[in-house]
C-alpha cells in the first residue's frame, strides 16, 4: 500500500472523533483475534457505544486486527497508524496467498506421513506466517532491502527454510534421512537449529538474500545475536545500511513473555551503539507453550505486551484472516522504514499437533484439541472464502511435488549444506591452532611514540577535566618511555595501532568509555559544554573506526549482540567487557551455546573478546571471581582461548595477536583490577617491541630453584613480593599467561630451567572447587617428570570469596605463606 492509495474516510466531527478515539485506544481488547475462540474478548466500559460511528470504529479497531498504538508518544506516528488502519483495505493477491498456504501445510503433511515419530515443530495453525513474511520481504524489497536477517526458534523453522529461504525441499528432507552421520560424530546440530541462507526474488524482480541465523534450543537467545549480526552487516554497507539489512525475529508467545533476553534486546533498539533502524518482531502465537496455557504464561493479557514499555506499535491479528495478516505485515514493514522503529506483529492462531509431533496434547488440553481435531486446515478455509476453484487438483499436485522431493532426498549420500558463508570469511580459519598462524605483534619505541601523540592531545580550545589532564600527561610520559606503561595505556596503544593499520575496533560494556576502574578514559568530555572528543578517532588519516560504547545494563543481550557483530565483521577486533567478571554468568547461555560451542555445532567462527575483571581483593563473594573454572570446563578442541596477561605489555600483545592473526577464535581475558596501575604489572616500553605474547613467563630472577610456583595474574606478583620479604632465593615463580589452549611445551621449558627443582606447586587465589586447579593438576602431573605436584588454594567453598575484607587479608597471607612452605 503506497501513501497515494490511502483513501481516508470522510472527516469525522468532534463527537465521532471521540467515539473513534475510544476504539483506537481500547478496540484491540474486544477484537476477534483467536480463530478458535478460546481467548474471549474483554469488554471495555468505554466501548459501550452505539451508532453509526461506533459501528464503523468497531469494524476497524475490533475486527480481526487489534492494534495497540495509543501509548506511542509521538503524535505523527499515531496519526500515521490511524490513517492506515482507517483507510480501505487494499486488495490482496489471493491466488498467490492460497498457493503459499497450500504449500506450507502440505509440506508439513508430507513430513508427517514420511517421518512419523520425528520432531519437526509444525507450523500448522499459524500457517499465515508464510504469506505474512512473504509480504514483508516483498515490501522490504521495494524499499531497497538486499537482505533479511532472520532469527527464530523451532516452530515452523523447516517450513521457513523452504518457503522463505527458498531452499529446495529435498535439502530439508535430507536432514530427516540423517545421511552421513560419520561426518558429524560428536559435533553438528539438529536440523531445526541449523542456519540457512537463500535467495528470494520478489514479484517486482528484486533479489533479497535470506539469512536464517543458527540458533540453540535456548529460546530467544538468538535475538540479540541476530540484531548484532544485522548491525555488523549494516556497518559494512555504510550510511544506507539500515535500509539494506532488515532484521526479523520470529518469537514464540510463551518465550516472548517469559525470557528476559527479549526485554534486553528490545531495549537496545534506540541506543547509539546498537540501533539497526528497527527490528520487525513477529510472535507466532499459538496461545500455548509446550503444555502450558497462555493464562499461565504471562500476567499481561497478551504475550506481546512486554513491548509496551517502548513507544512502538503492536499489531495483533487473527491468523485465520490471512488477508488481514498480510495487510498488517505491509503496514508494519512500512512503519519500520518510515520511522526506523521496532514494530511487533502478534499473529494469533493455534497449534495443530502436540508441542512436537511425538507429544499428545489431548492429555493437557482435551477440549482445545477436540476443537482443533475438527478444524479444517487454513488453505481450505481460505479457498472457500475467496471462492477458489479446482483447489483439490492444486493440493494433489503440490503433494506430489513434495513426495518426489522426499524420494530424491532418500537417495542422497551426502548431507547438503543449507548455507553459504559471506566472502568476508574467505581468509579466516578456525579449527586447531597451528604455529604458522602466529604473527609479530611488537612495535618499536618510535612507532609507539608516534601513536602516543594523538592519544594524549586534544583541540586547543578543549576544556579538559584536571584529573584527565594529569592522566594524559602521564600517558605521554609512558609513550615516550619515561615512565612504565600501565594497562590503560597499553590498551590504548593496542587499539590505536590497529585502527591505524585499518582494523576496526569495537568495544562495549557497562561504563566502558571511562572504565569501571577509572582506567580507560577513551572519551574526553569538555567540562564547560560536554563536547566529546575521542582521541582514538584521531590517530591517523584514513584510519579504521574505533567505537567504544557504554552498554545498557545487560549481559546476555549485549554479549549476544557483540557475538553476533563478530560473526559478520571478522576483520574487526570486537570486544565485550563485563563490569566485573562474575556478571558474565548472567550471559551464561550465550557463552555456552554460542561462544563456546558455535564452531562445533555450526562450523561458525568468531573472534570475539571477553574482558572479565578478575582477582581476589577483599570485595566479597561477588566482584572477585570471573569463574575461570566454568570456561575451562567448556574448553575442548581449541574452541576458544583463555588468557590472564600478568602485565601491560602482555595485554597489548594479546589484543594485537587476536586482531592480526587469521585464526578466528573467541578469547576470554581475565583482566586485572587493582593491578591496572600497579607498578609491578606495568611494563617497560621495550617489552612492547618484543615479537609476541608469551603464553608462559618463566623465572629468570632465580637460577636452578628447588621449588617452582606456577600461577596466573595478580597472585604471581604477590608471590614475588613475598619471596623478596623472605629473602628466598630458591623458589621460582612461573606465570601461566595462556591457560587454554594449554602451552605445554612452553611450560615444560620454564620448568626445565630449574633442573634441581623437586616440587611444583600450583598456587591459586580461588577455593579448591574453583579456579584452574582441577584443570591444572592432571596436566602438571603429565609434565612433572617425577617431581612432586602440590597445590595451594583456599578451602573449598560454596561462594567464591569471603564477605569480610579482614578475613580476606588473613586468607591471602596464609596462601602466600603456604606457597613457600607446603610440603608433599
Ligand atoms: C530457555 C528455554 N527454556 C525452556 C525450553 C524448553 N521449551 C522448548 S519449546 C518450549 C515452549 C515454547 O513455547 P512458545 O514460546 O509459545 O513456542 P511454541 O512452541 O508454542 O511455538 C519450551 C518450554 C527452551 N527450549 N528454552
Ligand atoms: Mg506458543
Amino acid at each position: 500500500m503506497t501513501d497515494a492509495s490511502l483513501s481516508v474516510m470522510e472527516p469525522l466531527n468532534g463527537e465521532q472523533e471521540k467515539v473513534f478515539d475510544a476504539f483506537r485506544r481500547w478496540g484491540y481488547l474486544e477484537a476477534d483475534l483467536d480463530p478458535l475462540g478460546f481467548l474471549p474478548p474483554v469488554h471495555h466500559p468505554e466501548l459501550r457505544l452505539e451508532g453509526e460511528a461506533a459501528r464503523e470504529a468497531r469494524r476497524i479497531y475490533a475486527g480481526t486486527i487489534g492494534v495497540e498504538f495509543m501509548h506511542i508518544t509521538d503524535p505523527d506516528r499515531r496519526r500515521w497508524i490511524q490513517e492506515r488502519m482507517e483507510a480501505t483495505a487494499s486488495e490482496e493477491d489471493q491466488a498467490h496467498i492460497l498457493d503459499q498456504l497450500i504449500r506450507a501445510d502440505l509440506f508439513e503433511q508430507v513430513l508427517q506421513q514420511r517421518y512419523l515419530g520425528s520432531k519437526r515443530f509444525s507450523l500448522e495453525g499459524v500457517t499465515a506466517l508464510i504469506p505474512l513474511v512473504d509480504e514483508i520481504i516483498e515490501s522490504a524489497g521495494e524499499r531497497g532491502a538486499v537482505e533479511l536477517v532472520m532469527g527464530m526458534s523451532h516452530r515452523g523453522r523447516l517450513n521457513v527454510i523452504v518457503h522463505v529461504a527458498k531452499r529446495a525441499p529435498e535439502e530439508v528432507f535430507a536432514g530427516f534421512e540423517d545421511v552421513d552421520p560419520r561426518s558429524v560424530l560428536g559435533s553438528g546440530d539438529v536440523k531445526y537449529h541449523m542456519g540457512a541462507t537463500g535467495e528470494y526474488v520478489t514479484r517486482s524482480g528484486a533479489k533479497v538474500h535470506i539469512h536464517l541465523v543458527s540458533n540453540p534450543s535456548h529460546l530467544e537467545a538468538v535475538d540479540p545475536v541476530t540484531v548484532g549480526r544485522t548491525r555488523a552487516k549494516q556497518d559494512r554497507a555504510g550510511e544506507d545500511g539500515w535500509r539494506k539489512y532488515l532484521p526479523l525475529l520470529v518469537h514464540g508467545d510463551a518465550a516472548f513473555a517469559g525470557q528476559g533476553v527479549v526485554a534486553e534486546t528490545l531495549n537496545l533498539a534506540d541506543l547509539r551503539g546498537y540501533g539497526v533502524g528497527g527490528t520487525v518482531h513477529i510472535i507466532a502465537n499459538n496461545l500455548l507453550g509446550f503444555t502450558t496455557l497462555y493464562s499461565e504464561e504471562h500476567s499481561s493479557r497478551f504475550s506481546a505486551q512486554l513491548a509496551r514499555r517502548q513507544s512502538i506499535p503492536i499489531f495483533h491479528v487473527n491468523a485465520e484472516d490471512v488477508d488481514a495478516a498480510v495487510r498488517v505485515g505491509r503496514i508494519a514493514l512500512h512503519y519500520r522504514y518510515t520511522f526506523g522503529s521496532d514494530v511487533v506483529v502478534d499473529l494469533i492462531g493455534y497449534r495443530r499437533h502436540g508441542h512436537s509431533e511425538v507429544d499428545d496434547p489431548t492429555v493437557t488440553q482435551p477440549l482445545l484439541y477436540k476443537a482443533i481435531k475438527d478444524h479444517p486446515p487454513l488453505w481450505e478455509i481460505y479457498a472457500e472464502d475467496i471462492g477458489a476453484e479446482n483447489v483439490q487438483e492444486q493440493v494433489d499436485q503440490v503433494r506430489a511435488e513434495f513426495e518426489a522431493a522426499q524420494k530424491q532426498a532418500g537417495a542422497l549420500t551426502k548431507k547438503p549444506t543449507l548455507r553459504e558463508l559471506p566472502k568476508y570469511w574467505d581468509t579466516y580459519v578456525g579449527g586447531r591452532h597451528k604455529p604458522e598462524y602466529e604473527v609479530n605483534t611488537g612495535l618499536s619505541a618510535a612507532e609507539l611514540q608516534e601513536l602516543t601523540g594523538p592519544l594524549t592531545t586534544y583541540p586547543s580550545d578543549f576544556h579538559i577535566h584536571s584529573k584527565v589532564k594529569k592522566l594524559l600527561e602521564q600517558r605521554a610520559d609512558m609513550g615516550a618511555g619515561q615512565r612504565p606503561v600501565d594497562y590503560g595505556m597499553a590498551e590504548a596503544l593496542a587499539f590505536a595501532s590497529l585502527v591505524k593499520a585499518g582494523i576496526h575496533v569495537r568495544l562495549s560494556g557497562q561504563d566502558t568509555r571511562r572504565g569501571t576502574f577509572n582506567q580507560r578514559h577513551s572519551l574526553l568530555l569538555d567540562v564547560e559544554n560536554e563536547q566529546e572528543y575521542v582521541p582514538l578517532e584521531h590517530v591517523a588519516k584514513g584510519q579504521a573506526r574505533c567505537e567504544i560504547y557504554n552498554s545498557s545494563l545487560s549481559e546476555a543481550g549485549v554479549l549476544g549482540f557483540e557475538y553476533g557483530y563478530s560473526r559478520d565483521y571478522p576483520e574487526a577486533l570486537v570486544l565485550w567487557e563485563a563490569q566485573f567478571g562474575d556478571f558474565a554468568n548472567v550471559a551464561q547461555a550465550v557463552i555456552d551455546q554460542f561462544v563456546s560451542a558455535g564452531e562445533d555445532k555450526w562450523a561458525l567462527l568468531s573472534g570475539l573478546v571477553l574482558l572479565l575483571p578478575h582477582g581476589y581483593e577483599g570485595q566479597g563473594p561477588e566482584h572477585s571471581s570471573a569463574r575461570i573454572e566454568r570456561f575451562l570446563q567448556l574448553a575442548a578442541r581449541d574452541n576458544f582461548q583463555i588468557c590472564q596477561p600478568s602485565d601491560a605489555a602482555q595485554y597489548f600483545h594479546l589484543l594485537r595477536r587476536q586482531a592480526l592473526r587469521h585464526w578466528r577464535k573467541p578469547l576470554v581475558v581475565l583482566t586485572p583490577k587493582s593491578m591496572l596501575r600497579h607498578p609491578d604489572a606495568s611494563s617497560s616500553i621495550e617489552d612492547f617491541a618484543r615479537e609476541s605474547f608469551l603464553p608462559v613467563i618463566g623465572d629468570t630472577h632465580v637460577s636452578d630453584a628447588n621449588r617452582i610456583l606456577i600461577c596466573t595474574g595478580k597472585i604471581g606478583h604477590e608471590l614475588r613480593v613475598e619471596r623478596q620479604k623472605r629473602g628466598d632465593t630458591s623458589t621460582a615463580i612461573v606465570f601461566l599467561e595462556q591457560i587454554y589452549p594449554f602451552p605445554e611445551a612452553e611450560l615444560v621449558a620454564a620448568v626445565e630451567q630449574h633442573p634441581s627443582a623437586r616440587d611444583i606447586v600450583w598456587v591459586q587465589e580461588e577455593p579448591a572447587n574453583m579456579g584452574a586447579l582441577f584443570y591444572m593438576l592432571p596436566r602438571l602431573r603429565h609434565l612433572a617428570g617425577g617431581r612432586a605436584i602440590l597445590s595451594v588454594k583456599r578451602s573449598a567453598s560454596a561462594s567464591p570469596a569471603t564477605g569480610s575484607a579482614k578475613a580476606h587479608e588473613v586468607e591471602q597471607k596464609t596462601l602466600l605463606t603456604l606457597a613457600f612452605t607446603t610440603k608433599g
